[in-house]
């Protein structure tokens, strides 16, 4: 196996010490499904979390190689959830409707675009735009709706060619993706040459505020290297001449913050963003014993899952997971759920499917499967999708099934 790299952890943001505060123990790539001739050489790292009081900031003390993570068969489409794709249809229209009206032919530039669910919205309307995204298959698919696509990571230097070639933006935009780059500092000073003067920078990742109130630990696997907060996003602004200027909540992926973001001095700063820190020094966000807190309450989840999943198995239940998500590698990995206890996980990414789950070697099948041999019990790995699931599996329910949920507590619904 590889062997861990053996430097100390520093903190991303200020460079300084960072003392490990909670450790999941070794865990595989959280989107790496494999086949069984790639058990032997599956790649594990310790994943655990670090925090800096000075910058407030949350993140991984080991990182993944962005490479091992990001490539030609990414597993994540971001468009298999269609209440996603309605978020991100309000989402451009918020942007288009505050921030675009002032410029006679405007530029839209998103990182992370995927599958291009959130820049369809803005080639549908005939607006100048970019995605740029690294995986090469998720990218093909964004090109295929019409949607001009860079495939390569986002930096300082990449945003300097975009400037050269196509100017300066109106708005960068990005969703779950800031908190997945480790070179913090570059992302933000290519935002900085990017952004026209009165340009915003609008991005949403899931909140710090939310996995610690939650318990939702899952959030954190090797892709989130950070766990944003308004007083983080403030301080990391403020190094590169930029200013946190609203926040807005967002329900999406189990609680979301959206930051807007503009060159200091150019917009006025909401009331949005005082009333966010204000809760958060309130929450603890603030203070190392907060995540030691976590830490435990992660610990007692872990234990009453587990419990609930023996009793299944004692008592000859079937389980199977529901979504095969980044996050459920946390989960299966970190309580030590096997295909004893969870018989197969469905989802509809047909890149997943016929494959095993990270380290955990659960089968994945087809949603079809599920819905041919229904379990008795669906352990809801995409519980950040409950609304949109439980919609669909009326039937499921009416013919007795049940959801396991871990988010925020372990139980059984409905
Ligand atoms: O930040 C990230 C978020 C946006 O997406 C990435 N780092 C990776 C990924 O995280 P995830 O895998 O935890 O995301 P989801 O959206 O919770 O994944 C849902 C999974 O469940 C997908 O594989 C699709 C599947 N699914 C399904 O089988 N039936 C989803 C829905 C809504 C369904 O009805
Ligand atoms: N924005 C989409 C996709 C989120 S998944 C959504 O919210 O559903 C994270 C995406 O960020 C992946 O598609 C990954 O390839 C991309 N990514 C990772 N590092 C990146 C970087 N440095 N620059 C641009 N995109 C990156």
């Amino acid at each position: 196996m590889n062997p861990a790299p053996a430097a100390a952890p520093s903190c991303l943001v200020t460079g300084k010490p960072l003392e490990k505060i909670f450790s999941f123990g070794r865990m595989p790539i959280a989107n790496g499904f494999l086949a069984p001739e790639q058990f032997a050489d599956e790649y594990f790292f310790e994943l655990a979390i670090g925090f800096n009081p000075e910058s407030r900031m949350l993140q991984l003390t080991e990182r993944v190689d962005e490479r091992k993570m990001f490539h030609e068969n990414y597993a994540f489409f971001s468009s298999t959830s269609a209440y996603m794709q309605r978020h991100f249809a309000e989402f451009a229209a918020k942007v288009s409707e505050a921030y675009l009206g002032e410029s006679a032919d405007p530029f839209v530039v998103e990182i992370g675009s995927n599958d291009g669910i959130m820049l369809q919205n803005f080639a549908a309307r005939g607006v100048r735009h970019l995605g740029i995204e690294p995986s090469a298959n998720v990218a093909a698919k964004a090109r295929e709706k019409g949607i001009r696509t860079v495939s390569e990571f986002f930096d300082e230097k990449l945003a300097e060619r975009i400037v050269a070639e196509h100017g300066q933006a109106d708005a960068f935009l990005g969703a779950n993706v800031m908190c997945h780059i480790p070179y913090i500092h570059s992302v933000f000073e290519g935002v900085k040459k990017l952004l026209k003067p009165k340009g915003v920078f609008a991005f949403e990742d899931p909140y710090l505020g939310d996995i610690v109130q939650k318990t939702s630990y899952d959030q954190i696997y090797d892709e989130h290297v950070f766990y944003f907060s308004a007083a983080s996003i403030g301080f990391v602004a403020a190094a590169h001449g930029l200013e946190l200027v609203a926040v807005e909540p967002q329900s999406v992926h189990g609680g979301s913050m959206r930051y807007v973001l503009s060159h200091r001095g150019a917009r006025p700063v909401d009331a949005s963003v005082r009333r966010q820190e204000d809760i958060e020094r309130f929450l603890g966000l603030d203070r190392p014993e907060t995540y030691v807190k976590f830490g435990r309450a992660v610990e007692r989840s872990r234990d009453a899952l587990m419990a609930l999943l023996d009793d299944c198995r004692k008592k000859g239940r079937r389980v199977a997971g529901y979504g095969a998500t980044s996050k459920s590698t946390t989960v299966t990995n970190f309580c030590g759920i096997t295909p004893q206890h969870v018989e197969f996980i469905s989802d509809t990414t047909p890149i997943k499917q016929g494959k095993f789950s990270p380290g955990a070697h659960i089968p994945v099948r087809p949603y079809e499967d599920f819905v041919k041999n229904r379990p008795d019990y669906a352990l809801l790995f995409a519980w950040n999708h409950a609304a949109e699931i439980m919609a669909k599996e009326r039937e499921f329910v009416a013919a007795g099934g049940r959801f396991i949920l871990y988010v925020p507590q372990v139980g059984i619904e409905p």
